[in-house]
């Protein structure tokens, strides 16, 4: 079943350019700023298994996900760059507390060991499968980069106690985790081990989901953790987004181990259905703050838009698995729409702080509007600036893991040839080529490869769904399909034509009816009020006009700036209606920039006149 095979980030180089900044921005800052905002909140402390009742910070119950997200991070970071002695001192000291507060049956978590020991396993709503989960990726990463086994075997131990508890004797109070997770840290344990047991674990969890009655939150129905029925009948993205694509990675990588066509075939209606109907231009996911979910087909707030961090890299995961179950290009065409879009807003431009929802839209004077109702009652809207920790924190360290492998999403094989799917200044080195890609994309779509001990008998380039018109010079190539087959040459290069261009959303987008959305290559770009000092909803634009490139000094992407319209102000709230409007400069920016000046309203989506 596995027809692609996707090369991993410990080949590849990220050598310059765009993904070298971001890279970089991630390993030498945002790694740091996450950390000390964990310690800061008593989160790695958790881990060191030093709670003192009435002393302490409280603890909370998805505490070990967080610090293990940041583990895998780190480990990532090792695995390619070395190094990292006194993070590695720290984990150690945290791997060690576990091995010492480990249950003697194997059950290990922070949370219920410390606080509320008599409580193991009873809720399924409570999260301790999908921190086991987590701490199960941190260990193989962190075993993977270090050589230093004693964290997996912590966890394999773990993992005993799990399928004793849900699979052997069935004790728990659930059968299946609340926040699916596991399931794919399960398939991870699989491939790194080789021990079946944990594939028979994942596809028991995988199986067993929404055929049993469970326990859900007083609020959700059941579809909010993928229960309502069994995941093979599955057509709809349904719930509470995050849930929602943890668990089809883990369908889609188990189809694709197993060969469930059944399972594969369900994968395929939820990206489709996720994809045409559910998802941002951002590429985001989730329509709804209440509960965090998708709602209904084309329902596409701006405003509102819940659109966390977390989901989008879900979806990227996904689709990254997905790739490997054939030469089809929309998985990567999505993967490069969250990857210059959503994956890049949840981080501001220093590094240190990040989005938990990343709305379409900011309307400063919606906030709060229901003043004659106690704050706690009025309409939630996502905060206008991007936090170093939350409460919830689950994102900080999910944007530390994906910009730590953001080298997984570039290449892959399909039989004897090289698949490029996504570009930037990066190389690839293994046993049948040395790779290079010299390109400023996505500033622009110049691509040139240089290719030394070639044994692939092709390369094979994704045309971005976005590209019209490309060139190809210095070999002989066919285009087919959504993909242009190289007859690789030890130079060539390839141009994607890359200009300003509008896109309009399906009518059935109530939300972007008669509105155009600005876009160059695969960026989105926004209007914020401070370079826009206009009603930015009375803004309007024609599809032809002309753009200027502004050089801003604080990232490589340009500005761009064109003549729109602003809607004549008057003085009363209504009149007789007429065409009058003024032209003005309209100021555009890549929307992952937004929100990193003072607070201001922003756009996404603009009138077409
Ligand atoms: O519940 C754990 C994580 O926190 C979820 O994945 C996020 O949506 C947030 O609720
Ligand atoms: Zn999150």
């Amino acid at each position: 079943m596995q027809k692609v095979k996707n090369i991993q980030f410990k080949n590849v180089d990220i050598e310059g350019g765009f993904w070298k900044q971001r890279y970089d921005l991630n390993r030498f800052v945002s790694i740091d700023s996450v950390y000390n905002r964990f310690e800061d909140t008593g989160r790695n402390d958790a881990l060191r298994f030093n709670y003192e009742k009435g002393k302490s910070k409280p603890l909370h119950i998805y505490y070990d996900s967080d610090v293990a997200k940041w583990i895998e991070a780190v480990s990532y970071l090792i695995e390619k760059n070395g190094g990292y002695e006194k993070e590695q001192a720290e984990i150690d000291k945290m791997v060690d507390a576990m091995a010492e507060h480990q249950l003697d049956n194997g059950y290990l978590n922070s949370y219920y060991i410390q606080v509320e020991p008599d409580k193991i396993f009873t809720d399924r709503t409570c999260h301790e499968l999908y921190c086991a989960g987590h701490l199960a990726e941190a260990a193989i990463a962190y075993d993977r980069a270090t050589g230093k086994h004693k964290f997996l075997e912590i966890v394999e131990k773990y993992m005993d106690c799990i399928e004793k508890t849900f699979i052997k004797d069935r004790s728990a109070r659930f059968s299946t985790p609340g926040h699916e997770e596991l399931e794919i840290a399960l398939i991870k344990l699989y491939d790194y081990t080789g021990n079946k047991k944990y594939l028979d674990m994942a596809m028991f969890f995988i199986d067993t989901r929404g055929t049993l009655e469970e326990q859900e939150y007083e609020f959700a129905e059941h579809n909010y953790a993928q229960s309502a029925v069994p995941v093979r009948d599955l057509d709809m993205a349904e719930g509470h987004a995050v849930r929602a694509v943890y668990l089809y990675i883990a369908m889609s990588e188990a189809a694709i181990k197993t060969g469930d066509k059944n399972l594969l075939n369900a994968c395929e209606r939820l990206f489709n259905n996720i994809v045409n109907k559910r998802m941002y231009v951002t590429g985001g996911i989730g329509s709804a703050k209440l509960g965090e979910t998708f709602t209904v087909d084309y329902d596409l707030p701006n405003l509102e838009a819940y659109s966390e961090s977390c989901a989008a890299i879900g979806l990227s995961l996904f689709a990254l698995s997905m790739q490997q179950s054939g030469l089809n290009a929309a998985y990567a065409d999505v993967i490069e729409k969250i990857m210059y879009n959503n994956m890049l807003s949840s981080t501001s431009l220093d590094g240190k702080a990040f989005f938990y929802e990343n709305p379409l839209e900011f309307h400063l004077a919606s906030v709060d509007k229901e003043t004659s109702v106690k704050p706690q009652f009025r309409s939630h809207l996502p905060i206008r600036h991007r936090l170093e920790v939350f409460a919830c924190s689950c994102c900080p360290p999910n944007v530390n893991r994906i910009f730590a492998r953001i080298g997984d999403f570039f290449f892959s094989e399909y039989g004897d040839s090289l698949v490029i799917n996504q570009y930037g200044a990066v190389s690839l080195k293994n046993e049948k080529i040395n790779l290079r890609m010299k390109t400023d994309y996505p500033i622009n779509g110049k691509v040139k490869f240089t290719l030394k001990d070639n044994k692939y008998s092709k390369v094979i380039l994704r045309k971005p769904s976005w590209c019209d018109q490309f060139t190809v010079d210095g070999a002989k190539y066919q285009l087919k399909g959504e993909y242009i087959q190289v007859e690789p040459n030890m130079e060539f290069s390839v141009d994607f034509k890359m200009k300003p261009y509008f896109i309009q959303a399906n009518p059935m987008v109530r939300a972007d009816n008669g509105k155009v959305a600005l876009m160059y290559g695969p960026t989105v770009y926004c209007l914020e009020r401070i370079d826009n000092p206009y009603e930015l909803n009375a803004l309007s634009v024609r599809l032809k006009t002309k753009f200027k490139k502004i050089k801003n000094p604080n990232y490589l992407l340009p500005d761009l700036e064109t003549v729109g319209f602003s809607d004549e102000a008057f003085d009363s709230l209504y009149r007789k209606a007429n065409n009058d409007k003024n032209p003005v400069k309209l100021h555009f920016c890549p929307y992952w920039t937004f929100a990193n000046r003072e607070e201001c309203d922003m756009i996404i989506w603009i009138r077409k006149l």
